[in-house]
């Protein structure tokens, strides 16, 4: 279980458009995946704690504080593009928030 990229680099103030694809064949159910991209200085493990445990909402808490951008939760097969804009520089972790997979679907997007 993993992301195939732990890296993405993207710019300050300009548009970042990311697609997600879910090359395995298992449901959503059993092995969903997702992208949930979270502001530099969120506790990693507290953030994937919580939204691991947000199962009416597909693990991604409503209006929490620390969430920069996600896809939707993904089943086998499928994929999900998102475009947002960050303006501030930083080290963004992102990680997969289905329960037990951001110990290895984890990676950084640095924007400079
Ligand atoms: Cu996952």
């Amino acid at each position: 279980m993993q992301f195939n990229i732990h890296e993405l680099k993207a710019k300050a103030g300009k548009p970042i458009t990311l697609t997600l694809k879910h090359v395995g064949k298992a449901s959503v159910k059993d092995m969903g995946h997702n992208i949930v991209i979270i502001k530099p200085g969120t506790n990693f493990n507290d953030f994937a704690n919580r939204a691991a445990k947000d199962a009416a909402d597909d693990y991604i808490p409503k209006n929490d504080p620390s969430i920069v951008a996600h896809t939707k939760l993904l089943g086998g097969g499928e994929q999900d593009t998102i475009t947002f804009t960050i303006n501030e520089k930083g080290t963004y972790e992102y990680l997969c928030t289905f329960p037990a997979h951001s110990a290895t679907m984890r990676g950084k997007l640095i924007v400079e």
